[in-house]
């Protein structure tokens, strides 16, 4: 289980041990909509927008590279006993280095820059609704623990920094855990931006739950004395081409727990609400251009760096899909970027979630498959329905022990990770208790193990297995039962 980086996050992560063991679906969960107390103004009010019927449509926005370059990610990494050289640099170990060879590898993959992969092809998409953003897509996955967290607000002991759920490098050197780390950075050079890129967090396995996924993010800054008026101007310009409905539901309210930032004028903060709002249905209205009911609604949430903060979610198959958060970007960030005459959005989208629904792919490791079968299938600048190949037969192993203390299921999924790869297709905890007399607990974990390309046989399975077993009492000093 993941603790909270975000409340809303949390939410979404922490439910699932619970979930699961519940047998009910993990992750996709059903907010509460509350009655919005504060009306947007009827001038600002979301309008409906074009629908095109093709995504021929899309334009693919210029993007731009930045500080290290793409070359030097693509050299392996590697890991002495006190260093590890990523991306060209090299970082010194200590008592916090967690992040494996496993993980680093991806590091070099850089999906979002192959033309053809579906995550690419999305960013793409997404992008060509933004036209005139600065898109930066080539940043390190290497940040300061000071960008991913504190430059956003981030409490002291906020959980989200906890070494169960992000990979470390070291104290001060980790994996960003989402693209809201170079805002302050990005926000510097332009007030409109996008960032795509590879985030890290550590985390269970099963089909829609990988260490690695891609997020977007995306910001817009404006003059705050003027913001009413220029946002009204634009959101009647955009709207002048809106031809098609989208249902969008939307009864959010500004509350004392989801509240206006003191400095802000109601106004001009209910007009860049408006704007996001706005520019992101627009956006997925684009994206899902073909679904003739597509379901939209917004929920209220909590960012450290936005406030008021909400989420969108769409519903996909019966069920609400959180796709990205976002809100007015706290004024301490705009004005550290050295911007305090302006007031702005942000966003943050997970294109994985996308990409799952758009191109029907079920299984997450599917996006970092090599296989020709799964990576021919995709042309630049379209959304086509992935076509299954054969799925090879499951091996299933269960492991049994006693915990300690500080036992984190994390710390046994990366273990399970780092000696089974991606062959490790699902781990599930299938039983607990608690012995009445040595009050010692004990977890039992079935691990469903799949290659995605090819039969894996009893024999590899058992030695992988067998090393499982080791390794969970070496690093975590178990007892096996
Ligand atoms: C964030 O990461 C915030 N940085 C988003 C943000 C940016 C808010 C700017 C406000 C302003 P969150 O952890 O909820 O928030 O992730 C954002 C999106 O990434 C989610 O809505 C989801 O689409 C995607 N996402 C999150 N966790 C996962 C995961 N484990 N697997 C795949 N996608 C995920
Ligand atoms: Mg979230």
């Amino acid at each position: 289980m993941a603790s909270p980086l975000f409340r809303s996050a949390s939410t979404q992560w922490a439910s699932r041990s619970a979930a699961t063991r519940a047998g009910l679906a993990p992750r996709i969960r059903t907010a509460m909509a509350t009655a919005r107390k504060i009306p947007a103004s009827p001038a600002l009010a979301w309008r409906p927008v074009l629908c095109y019927s093709s995504t021929s449509l899309f334009h693919t926005s210029a993007s731009r590279g930045s500080a290290d370059s793409v070359n030097a990610l693509k050299t392996p990494p590697q890991i002495t006993a006190e260093t590890i050289t990523v991306g060209g640099k090299t970082y010194n170990k200590d008592s916090t280095t967690n992040v494996t060879p496993t993980i680093l590898e991806k590091t070099t993959r850089q999906l979002h820059l192959i033309p053809t992969h579906p995550i690419a092809i999305i960013k793409n998409l997404i992008a060509s609704t933004f036209p005139d953003f600065k898109h930066y897509d080539q940043f390190s996955p290497v940040v300061t623990t000071k960008e991913n967290f504190d430059d956003l607000c981030f409490a002291a002991d906020h959980p989200g920094r906890a070494v169960t759920d992000t990979y470390y490098l070291n104290e001060k050197i980790m994996l960003r855990t989402h693209t809201s780390a170079h805002q302050l950075q990005v926000m510097k050079e332009s007030d409109k931006i996008l960032v795509t890129a590879d985030v890290y967090r550590r985390d269970e396995i099963d089909a829609s739950h990988y260490p690695v996924f891609h997020q977007m993010e995306g910001a817009q800054l404006f003059d705050a004395k003027t913001a009413v008026e220029d946002i009204r101007n634009l959101i009647a310009a955009g709207s002048s081409a809106a031809t098609a409905a989208i249902t969008t539901e939307d009864t959010t309210q500004i509350t004392p727990e989801n509240p206006k930032q003191e400095c802000h004028e109601e106004a001009a903060m209910l007009a860049v609400a408006d704007h996001l709002k706005y520019s992101l249905n627009l956006m997925i209205r684009k994206l899902f251009s073909h679904e003739k009911d597509l379901q939209v609604r917004w929920i209220d949430a909590t960012f450290p760096f936005t406030s008021p903060s909400w989420e969108m979610e769409i519903l996909y198959q019966g069920k609400w899909l959180e796709v990205l958060g976002c809100g007015v970007s706290r004024q301490d960030i705009l004005n550290n970027a050295g911007k305090p005459g302006k007031i702005g959005w942000a966003f943050g989208l997970g294109l994985e979630r996308l990409a799952l629904v758009l191109f029907g792919i079920p299984d997450i490791r599917l996006f970092w498959s090599q296989d020709d079968r799964f990576l021919k299938q995709f042309e630049p600048s379209k959304i086509q329905k992935f076509k299954s190949f054969s799925k090879y037969p499951p091996c299933i192993k269960d492991i049994a022990f006693w915990t300690t203390p500080n036992f984190h299921e994390n710390n046994f999924c990366e273990i399970v990770r780092d000696v089974a790869g991606d062959i490790a297709e699902d781990v599930q905890l299938i039983d607990e208790f608690t012995h009445p007399k040595t009050k010692k607990h004990s977890v039992c974990y079935r691990i469903n193990y799949r290659s995605m390309d090819r039969n894996v046989t009893n024999i590899e399975i058992n030695e992988i297995q067998e090393k499982l077993r080791q390794e969970v009492v070496d690093r975590m000093k178990v007892e096996l039962r």
